[in-house]
């Protein structure tokens, strides 16, 4: 029988092919053609294309399906063929390729941002992953590489959609702006925790600059991940010739780099202590990117034969690990997990009327405070009568996502509820969790493997919590049996004992913690309490959650939710393990000492949202910075009320803000999410002012023109670009995408905009922006231009006479400079 692709991968290191759309329009396919269709439209064309990447001794063909998904395809009005294009696509590259080698069906981005960040919801792009992985996998591909993404969400819908709905492993790969993080914030190893957690089968990095900036990627990812690794880098950055852009690295420069990449061996020695299996982790799969020719991977053959690399199996301990967007918390041996409780409403009015009023301020202070307060997790719990708890959930994750930088803790009883937050969770998260009942073990632990998620297993079961320690071993150990069928591995299971309050008696407590080193020699889980049950309804409370977990700690215990904003935890945190004895006196003493009190439970201080209160401007500004849409909103309201001066606010408030997101942007403090959430919060209080202010006396910063050019349909940057400038002030005239010049001609002469902004993704239809220029000049317009988008470079703008911006923040910073030049010399 023929080895499967992944027997193959841990034999020996594989050779991807190169790039697909420069060889289609070398054979003649136009920029602004669909080259997915090509498939059905030029099938000898295509075939003949995989059949000199097969020639030249590649391992792998990809299809010619990179942007062959739903939403793509409807720019070409060819959405109902999504099917047929995939499926021809596999058929081609087989034919190619035979038996001698695999067929890797490509995935490319869906073209839209998610949300919150974009329109499309997880469960859309999730149904066009699947839609596009099933016909691959029905036309025959050995695998699919998820490729070109920057977004760890877009990635993770993607995975979740092939890994749950197709057989077919999976590499997913990641583009890295600048050799060290994506434009979204996500650094390789928070991509390798999160899509090792997945499941993903090789990890890998395609596309950014070139070869250079992708050694340190494959370090970064061989040192952190027991993953295979594949790199797939362009050939260099593209340069301008004969108003063509070209790559121009050649086939025998790019299998230098190979040979980089090949002798890249990082030594993985188990665990933070190193006490585990040594092994050399070295670099799997090689291919080529935009650019790369048959001759590039040619050149590439040659190196791999005679190189050492050595795929090999892969080995070595790992640590469990939890990520959020842009950051990971790795828990080494030894290491105590701290999970923040106060994001839940138990107890506190305040807090329970605001989540049934749709509100989120409470949980966004308690985001802030438990992070100030060092909290490695953060628990989410929302459970309050009378809410669509898988409604608020998501949208409570997304508000702690946006004020806090660590991982979560999704706590509900309610499945629908968990799975909503795991989606909308855009790292490696917890799910708190799962019961030995058997509705829940049969709906829960297919969650935690699907999302990728560790998992609480909550001692109790249809009986109720159980009295002993043995009884509580005895459901850890149905939980766990359960989960590893389910496919989760024990070292990604904290067995909860459940502690109950002292109140009714401290034996309990005691069996919780006698059960801690049983359930943790006998089924090799880690270990979580909630502390502060321990008290409830009882006085002094934070003396005895404090005491209790300094005990537990004792007992072995490895992870606990706490209030870390509670000066006792933190002391008791950081004190010294005392004899067991002694500590079991000590918390004896005070449960009776409370009790004997007879006080009723004293109310903790009940953090109460401090009303929002405007006093001045800056405060709009904060709410602006800090991406706070709904305080801009009740603080601009304020202002309002009081009388401010709308124009004042805007010019004060609102755009200082703005620029501030701006300069974090450009010192990588902010990434893309921010911004938009910034941006977002802006336009909320800009639309608020612009409502007071006479029609016509509306201060406008300029007008801009603002299109993708001809031949290219790629919009993302182009509305990023149109968000920023209208939220800065801008009348921004969007003609679209894949818009000719002459109607950026006749729209400039009939408008007269003070800038005209051009996007393009492409080396092919970059081109057009020079064509622009050239008949807005012919039509004797002399308008400031704008240019912008992937391989768009200042040498390229500074040749066809247009003004050149990296990003959509340096844009309007651009745009601004531009046409206050032009209005100061009295254009
Ligand atoms: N195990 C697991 N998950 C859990 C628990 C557990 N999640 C919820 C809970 N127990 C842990 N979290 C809390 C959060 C708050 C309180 C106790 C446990 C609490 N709140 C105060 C009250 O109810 O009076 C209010 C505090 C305030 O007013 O500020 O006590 O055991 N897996």
């Amino acid at each position: 029988m023929r080895t499967t692709f992944l027997e193959e991968l841990n034999k020996r290191v594989l050779l991807m092919d190169g790039a697909m759309g420069t060889q289609l329009m070398a054979g003649g396919v136009k920029p602004e053609d669909c080259f997915d269709a090509q498939n059905l439209d030029r099938p000898e064309l295509v075939l003949s294309i995989h059949r000199a990447y097969v020639e030249a001794g590649a391992d792998i063909i990809e299809t010619n399906t990179f942007g062959a998904n739903r939403l793509k395809l409807a720019d070409y009005k060819l959405d109902n063929k999504v099917a047929e294009i995939n499926i021809s696509a596999a058929k081609l590259a087989r034919q190619a390729i035979g038996s001698k080698g695999f067929v890797c069906g490509s995935i490319g981005p869906l073209g839209k941002m998610i949300e919150p960040l974009g329109e499309i919801t997880f469960d859309q792009a999730y149904a066009a992953f699947t839609e596009q992985a099933k016909a691959l996998q029905e036309g025959g591909a050995d695998v699919v590489s998820i490729e070109t993404i920057s977004d760890i969400q877009e990635m993770r819908a993607a995975v979740i959609a092939v890994k749950t709905e197709t057989n077919l492993p999976v590499i997913a790969s990641m583009t890295y702006d600048d050799g060290e993080k994506t434009v979204y914030g996500t650094s390789p190893e928070v991509a390798a925790a999160v899509l090792e957690a997945l499941g993903v089968d090789v990890i890998a990095a395609n596309c950014s600059t070139g070869p250079e900036g992708m050694v340190e990627v494959a370090k970064r990812y061989l040192a952190v991940t027991k993953l295979p690794v594949m790199v797939m880098p362009n050939a260099g950055m593209p340069e301008l010739i004969d108003d063509k852009a070209v790559y121009k690295m050649t086939p025998a420069k790019f299998a230098g780099f190979a040979e980089k990449f090949l002798k890249l061996g990082v030594r993985i020695v188990g665990g933070c202590g190193g006490t585990g299996p040594e092994h050399i982790h070295q670099v799997s799969i090689i291919g080529g990117c935009c650019g790369t020719t048959p001759d590039h991977i040619k050149a590439v053959k040659s190196g791999i034969k005679s190189s050492k690399a050595q795929a090999g199996p892969q080995r070595g301990y790992q640590n469990i690990k939890f990520a959020s967007r842009t950051r990971v918390i790795d828990v080494c041996p030894g290491r105590f997990l701290s999970v923040g409780e106060r994001i839940n409403p138990t107890g506190r009015k305040a807090f329970r009327e605001e989540i049934q009023s749709g509100k989120t301020q409470i949980i966004k202070t308690e985001a802030i405070d438990q992070t100030k307060a060092k909290a490695d997790l953060l628990d989410v719990n929302i459970s309050v009568p009378e809410i669509q708890e898988s409604e608020v959930m998501p949208a409570a994750v997304r508000v702690v996502q946006s004020f806090s930088d660590l991982p979560l803790s999704i706590d509900s009883p309610n499945p629908h509820a968990l799975e909503e937050g795991l989606k909308a969770f855009c790292g490696r998260g917890l799910l708190n969790s799962v019961n030995g009942k058997k509705d829940s073990l049969e709906k829960i632990l297919p969650l935690a493997k699907k999302y990728g998620a560790a998992v609480i297993a909550l001692c109790l079961d249809e009986q109720g919590i159980p009295k002993s320690a043995a009884d509580r071993l005895r459901i850890a150990e149905k939980i766990v049996t359960a989960a590893n069928d389910a496919g989760i591995k024990s070292a990604d299971i904290f067995v909860d004992n459940l502690v109950m309050t002292a109140g009714v008696g401290i034996n309990d407590c005691l069996e919780a913690l006698k059960a801690i080193p049983m359930v943790k020699d006998k089924l090799g889980v880690k270990t979580i309490l909630g502390i502060s049950n321990v008290s409830h309804g009882m006085p002094d409370r934070a003396k005895l959650n404090a005491l209790y977990l300094q005990l537990a700690r004792v007992y072995g215990l490895d992870a606990a939710i706490i209030d870390l904003t509670d000066p006792q935890i933190k002391k008791a945190l950081k004190a010294k393990p005392q004899p067991r004895e002694k500590l079991l006196n000590v918390f004896k003493d005070a449960v009776s000492a409370a009790k004997r009190s007879g006080r009723p439970a004293e109310k903790k201080r009940e953090v109460e949202l401090q009303e929002l209160k405007f006093k001045s401007y800056a405060d709009i500004e904060t709410a602006v910075i800090e991406g706070d849409a709904e305080a801009v909103c009740q603080l601009t309201e304020q202002a309002l009320d009081k009388g401010k001066d709308p124009q004042k606010i805007i010019d004060q408030s609102l755009v200082p803000g703005m620029e501030i997101v701006g300069k974090k942007f450009n010192k990588k403090e902010y990434f893309l999410p921010q911004v938009l959430s910034s941006a977002e919060a802006m336009k909320t209080g800009f639309e608020l002012c612009k409502a007071k202010i006479p029609k016509g006396k509306i201060k406008v910063a300029g007008k801009v023109l603002l299109a993708t050019v001809k031949g290219d349909i790629h919009d993302i940057g182009k509305n990023i670009v149109k968000m920023l400038l209208e939220n800065n002030g801008f009348k921004v005239i969007d003609l679209g995408k894949d818009v000719p010049p002459e109607q950026i001609v006749s729209m400039a002469k009939k408008e007269r905009p003070d800038a005209i902004a051009l996007s393009a993704l492409l080396t092919t239809t970059m081109v057009e922006m020079g064509v622009v220029r050239q008949e807005l000049d012919d039509a004797g317009l002399d308008i400031p231009l704008l240019v912008g988008g992937a391989v768009v470079t200042k040498g390229y703008a500074d040749r066809i006479g247009a003004n050149y911006s990296m990003d959509a923040v340096g844009a309007v910073a651009l745009a601004k400079k531009i046409i206050q030049a032009a209005r100061s010399t009295g254009q």
